[in-house]
C-alpha cells in the first residue's frame, strides 16, 4: 500500500500511516499494541494503574509480535508512576504518551532511555506549557473522546494548538474512519489518535460486552460523569453512570463519587460486567459498527480518506 499520507511525524516515529492508537487502561494490551504497530500504524500499551511488572509482560508482547517501533501511555495518576517511568526508559520505549497531567518532571529519564515523549493535552496553554519542554509532539484530545477528558472540542481545539506550538500535533476524540483523518489534517493535525475505534478492533482483548455495547450505542450514548470531582469521564451511558447522576444531584463529597467509581472500568473491560462497570467510549461510537482486524481499521481509513481527497478534488476541478 502506498503512502498517501505520510507527514513529518510518521518520519519522526518511523511509521508508515500517520495513525495512532490510543492508549487505553485495561483495553490496550500488548495484543493490540502489537497488532496495530505491525499493520504500520503506532501501537500504544495503556498502562494505566497497573504496576511496572505488568506493563513488562505488555512490551514483551509487542515485541514478540512485531520489530516496529510502538509506545506506553503513562497515567500520571498511577499510583506506580514512578517505577512504570523507570521501565519505559530501561526498555527502550520507542515512545511515551502522557495522560492526566504534565510529565515534566520525568522528561529526562524518558530521554535517557531514548523515548520520544508525546504528552496528551486538552488546551492550548497546557500545550504552550509541554512544548518548552523537548518534546516530540503533542496530542490534542478535544472533549469527544472517552474516559478522562477536557472542555473544548476537537474541531475547536486543534486548529488553536497548532496555532499555539512549534512542534507537529496530533488529534484526538471523535474520529473513527477517512472522513475524521482528512479533517484532522486539514485544520492542521499530522496524525490522528483514535481510542474507540481500536477498542473494537479483533486483536483487542476487551470483553465481548464492551464491544458489543459499543457497536449498539447511538450518537448521544457516551455522557459525561463525575464533573464535581474535577476528573470528568465519558462512558456509555448504563446503571453506573445514572448511580453517578444521582450521587452528583444529591451534592455527594468528591471521595464518595470516586469510590462509586473505583475498579469499574476493570469491571466493564475484564469481567464483561457492562451494565455496572464502567463503559469509557468516545462520542464516536455510534459510528462503530463491526469488529475488524487492527489492519482492516487502519487500511479501510486511508483507503476512504484517500478517495475522498480525490473525489473532493475532482469536483472542485470539474466546477
Ligand atoms: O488521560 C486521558 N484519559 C484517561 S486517563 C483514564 S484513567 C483515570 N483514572 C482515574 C482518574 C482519572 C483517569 C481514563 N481516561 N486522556 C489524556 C488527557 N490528559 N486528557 C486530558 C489530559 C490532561 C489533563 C491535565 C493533560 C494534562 C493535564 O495537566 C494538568 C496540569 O495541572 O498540568
Amino acid at each position: 500500500m502506498n503512502s498517501f499520507f505520510k507527514t513529518d511525524i510518521c518520519d519522526i516515529l518511523e511509521i508508515e500511516y500517520p495513525i495512532i492508537q490510543g492508549g487505553m487502561a485495561w483495553v490496550a494490551t500488548g495484543e493490540l499494541a502489537g497488532a496495530v504497530s505491525k499493520a504500520g500504524g503506532l501501537g500504544i500499551i495503556g498502562s494505566g494503574n497497573a504496576p511496572a511488572e505488568i506493563v513488562e509482560q505488555e512490551i514483551n508482547k509487542v515485541r514478540e509480535i512485531t520489530d516496529k517501533p510502538f509506545g506506553v501511555n503513562v497515567m500520571l495518576l498511577s499510583p506506580y508512576v514512578e517505577e512504570v517511568v523507570d521501565l519505559v526508559a530501561e526498555k527502550e520505549v520507542p515512545v511515551v504518551t502522557t495522560g492526566a497531567g504534565n510529565p515534566g518532571k520525568y522528561i529526562d529519564r524518558f530521554l535517557a532511555g531514548g523515548c520520544k515523549v508525546i504528552p496528551v493535552v486538552s488546551s492550548s496553554a497546557l500545550a504552550r506549557r509541554m512544548s518548552r519542554m523537548e518534546i516530540s509532539a503533542v496530542i490534542a484530545e478535544g472533549n469527544e473522546a472517552g474516559g478522562h477528558i477536557g472542555d473544548l472540542t476537537t474541531m475547536t481545539l486543534i486548529p488553536q494548538i497548532v496555532d499555539s506550538v512549534d512542534v507537529p500535533v496530533i488529534a484526538a476524540g471523535g474520529i473513527a474512519d477517512g472522513r475524521g483523518l482528512l479533517a484532522a489534517l486539514f485544520l492542521g493535525a499530522q496524525a490522528v489518535q483514535l481510542g474507540t475505534r481500536f477498542v473494537c478492533a479483533e486483536e483487542c482483548q476487551a470483553s465481548n460486552e464492551y464491544k458489543e455495547k459499543i457497536i449498539n450505542a447511538r450518537d448521544r450514548d457516551a455522557v459525561v460523569s463525575a464533573r464535581s470531582t474535577g476528573h470528568p469521564v465519558r462512558s456509555l451511558k448504563n446503571t453506573l453512570t445514572r448511580k453517578l447522576d444521582k450521587l452528583e444531584a444529591e451534592s455527594a463529597t468528591k471521595e464518595e463519587i470516586e469510590k462509586a467509581g473505583e475498579g469499574a472500568l476493570r469491571e466493564a473491560v475484564c469481567e464483561g460486567r457492562v451494565d455496572t462497570g464502567s463503559v469509557m467510549a468516545g462520542q464516536i461510537s455510534g459510528l462503530i459498527k463491526n469488529t475488524l482486524s487492527s489492519e482492516e481499521i487502519i487500511h479501510n481509513i486511508i483507503n476512504e480518506a484517500e478517495d475522498l481527497l480525490l473525489k473532493t478534488c475532482k469536483e472542485i476541478g470539474e466546477e
